[in-house]
C-alpha cells in the first residue's frame, strides 16, 4: 500500500499536522482538515498526567497511536522520542509502529530517557552523531517493507549547541537515510529557525514546530520554501485544558449544569464522533 505522507510529500503543499493524545482528538483534527496528525508524545503524557520525560513505556504510547491509526483516514506521524534506548531498542520498536499503521516516525538525539524540549532549565543531552546515525538506519530499515518516512529530529538548538552544530548533525541525518529533519527550537522568535533554514543546503526537507514562535504563520513557512511539515505539537491538549477548565468552572459556579447544556456540545455530537450512525446501519444488517 502506497504511503499516505508520502503521496501528500510529493504533491509539494506544505504538510500541516495536529497534535492528538487519543483517537477523539484526532478525529477533530482530521473533521478540521488537517493534512495528518502528529501523535505527541507530550500530549500523550499530559493525558496520563505525568511529565513528557520517557515515563510512558512502549506498550502505553504504542497502543495509543494504533488506535488513533485505526479511528482517522489522514497519515499518522509517531512521535517515538529517543527510540526507547539504543539502535537495537529502534529496530524493534519501529517496525511495531509501522504495523500499527504509522506513515511516520519521528526520532529525536537526545539521550534515554529524555526530557522534553520546551521546558525551561530541562535535561538537553545529546547522543554522539554516530550513535544517531546508527539508530536512522535501524529506523530505515526496520520500516522498510511499511515504506516508512523516517524524520531525524535534531535538538542541537533546544540544547544551546547553535547553528554549527544543528547543521552538521542535519546533514550527518541526512546522509545516514532520513527523509526529513526536525529541527526544533525554544526561541521566543522565529529568527533562529528562519537563520537555519536559509543555511540548510543538503537535499531533505525541513519540519518545524512552532510552538515557542507562534509569529511564523504558514504563509511564512510557505514563503521560506525547503520546509515540508508544520507540527502543531501541543494544541489538542491546551484546547482540551482550557474548555474543559472553562466549563468546569462554570457549573461549580452556577450550582449546576443548566447554563452550560446549550454552550457546549450536545450528546449528538458525540454520538456523531463516536460513529454511532455505521454502528445503527450495520445493526439492520448484520442483527437477525
Ligand atoms: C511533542 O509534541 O511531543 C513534541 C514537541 O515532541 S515538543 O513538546 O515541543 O518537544
Ligand atoms: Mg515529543
Amino acid at each position: 500500500m502506497p504511503n499516505p505522507l508520502k503521496e501528500k510529500l510529493s504533491a509539494g503543499a506544505l504538510v500541516a499536522l495536529m497534535s492528538a493524545h487519543n483517537p477523539l482528538s484526532a478525529r477533530l483534527a482530521e473533521e478540521a482538515g488537517f493534512d495528518g496528525i502528529w501523535a505527541s508524545g507530550f500530549e500523550l503524557s499530559a493525558a496520563y498526567g505525568v511529565p513528557d520525560a520517557s515515563l510512558l513505556s512502549l506498550s502505553q504510547h504504542l497502543d495509543m497511536t494504533r488506535a488513533i491509526c485505526e479511528q482517522v483516514s489522514v497519515p499518522v506521524v509517531a512521535d517515538i522520542d529517543t527510540g526507547y534506548g539504543n539502535a537495537i531498542n529502534v529496530l524493534h520498536v519501529v517496525g511495531a509502529y509501522a504495523r500499527a499503521g504509522a506513515a511516520a516516525v519521528v526520532i529525536e538525539d537526545k539521550i534515554f530517557p529524555k526530557d522534553t524540549s520546551l521546558l525551561a532549565g530541562g535535561r538537553q543531552e545529546l547522543v554522539r552523531i554516530e550513535e544517531f546515525q546508527g539508530k536512522l538506519a535501524a529506523a530505515k530499515a526496520a520500516g522498510a517493507a511499511h515504506d516508512l518516512v523516517v524524520v531525524a529530529r535534531t535538538e542541537a538548538l533546544i540544547a544551546d549547541l547553535g547553528q554549527g552544530e544543528a547543521l552538521r548533525r542535519g546533514a550527518a541525518y541526512a546522509e545516514a537515510g532520513a527523509d526529513l529533519l526536525l529541527v526544533h527550537s525554544k526561541r521566543k522568535t522565529p529568527d533562529e529557525i528562519v537563520a537555519f533554514t536559509k543555511a540548510w543546503t543538503r537535499a531533505i526537507p525541513l519540519v518545524l514546530v512552532p510552538t515557542a514562535y507562534p509569529q511564523l504563520t504558514e504563509a511564512m513557512i510557505r514563503d521560506l520554501g525547503k520546509i515540508a511539515i508544520v507540527i502543531y505539537a501541543n494544541h489538542a491538549v491546551r484546547a482540551a485544558v482550557g474548555a474543559m477548565r472553562a466549563v468546569f468552572a462554570q457549573i461549580r459556579r452556577d450550582g449546576g449544569i443548566h447554563n452550560v447544556d446549550k454552550q457546549i456540545p450536545s450528546v449528538e455530537d458525540i454520538f456523531d464522533l463516536q460513529r454511532v450512525g455505521a454502528m445503527k446501519a450495520a445493526e439492520k444488517k448484520y442483527l437477525r
